[in-house]
């Protein structure tokens, strides 16, 4: 294990990362997510794994960015709007980190806890497998348009491909939750245990074993081989979304938006609806 923000093991033919801030709804800040990109690289990496599972604490999987993230508040307020700080902090990262996932060649499976928010939700979106806890307490929610940002993390697309266009412009263009049901009913879900568990360590305990049971005596070229040819599907899609995501959210934090709105979420002066 390393690290205390996000845990990192390699368990058997398992990488195994793990939010571990569920007193902020395992919200992320830039470094988090930077640190999470890393993480998944490195899993990537991993000689003898199959699996990469992202799995979660407390009672909600994540709360996506981190609105009271205190490098934002620190920062000059020439930086603030400067070119140069959203390039970094922004495009480079979001660009990497959903490259990384979309490209990630082992199979890349969550154990949901709970709701997942924004870009966090963004990168669900792009795992291959998605196990549930509770469907009822379960939703994803992408409220950028709720932030005065646009989609992230190719949210764009892959909610399209794996929700179709109506709940797509759902989440999107209202900034609507999307519940465990609908999700569920979708095939968003591989499967949910309501009832199963009583705590989050349980669960993705049960999600390490069946899984490993799952991949059990399969030619794991195979599966590489696989993944590859089901994900040549969605490439040109990612990356065109991805490039053309981060270049619109670069636009608004330069205008100074979600700066504002930011603040406004968390002084609750605005709340997501639901
Ligand atoms: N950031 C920081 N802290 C959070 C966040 C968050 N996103 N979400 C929850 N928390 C904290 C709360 O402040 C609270 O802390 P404390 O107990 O110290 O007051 C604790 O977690 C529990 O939260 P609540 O009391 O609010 O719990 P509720 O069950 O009442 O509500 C909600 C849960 C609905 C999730 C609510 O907390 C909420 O709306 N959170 C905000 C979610 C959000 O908007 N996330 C951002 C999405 S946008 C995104 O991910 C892409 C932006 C890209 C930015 C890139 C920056 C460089």
């Amino acid at each position: 294990m390393e690290g205390e923000d996000i845990l990192y093991e390699v368990r058997g033919k398992v990488t195994i990362i793990t939010f571990n801030i569920p007193q902020k709804l395992n919200a992320l800040n830039g470094e988090q997510y930077l640190l999470l990109a890393k993480l998944v690289e490195r899993a990537d990496k991993e000689e003898d794994t199959i699996l990469t599972l992202i799995q979660s604490s407390g009672r909600f999987f994540s709360a996506g960015a981190n609105f009271a993230d205190k490098s934002l508040a620190n920062t000059d307020a020439a930086d603030l709007f400067s070119h140069e700080y959203w390039l970094n902090r922004f495009v480079a990262r979001n660009t990497y980190l959903t490259e990384l996932f979309h490209n990630h060649r082992k199979i890349l499976a969550a154990a949901v806890n709970g709701p997942v928010i924004g870009l966090s939700a963004s990168l669900l979106a792009l795992c291959d497998l998605i196990y549930v806890k509770e469907e009822k307490d379960f939703y994803i929610l992408t409220p950028f348009a709720n932030l005065g940002l646009v989609a992230e993390g190719a949210a764009s697309a892959t909610l399209f491909l794996r929700l179709g266009w109506s709940k797509a412009s759902e989440a999107l263009l209202l900034a609507k939750p999307i519940s465990g049901k609908d999700l569920n009913n979708l095939g968003f879900i591989n499967k949910t245990y309501d009832g199963q568990f009583k705590t989050t360590e349980e669960f993705n305990q049960a999600v390490h074993d069946e899984l490993v049971n799952a991949f059990e005596n399969l030619h794991f070229d195979s599966i590489i081989q696989n993944k590859q040819l089901l994900k040549s599907n969605r490439d040109q899609l990612i990356t065109s979304a991805n490039s053309k995501e981060v270049i619109r959210g670069f636009n608004k934090w330069i205008e100074g938006v979600p700066q504002g709105r930011f603040v406004q979420l968390a002084q609750k002066d605005i709340k997501h609806k639901f």
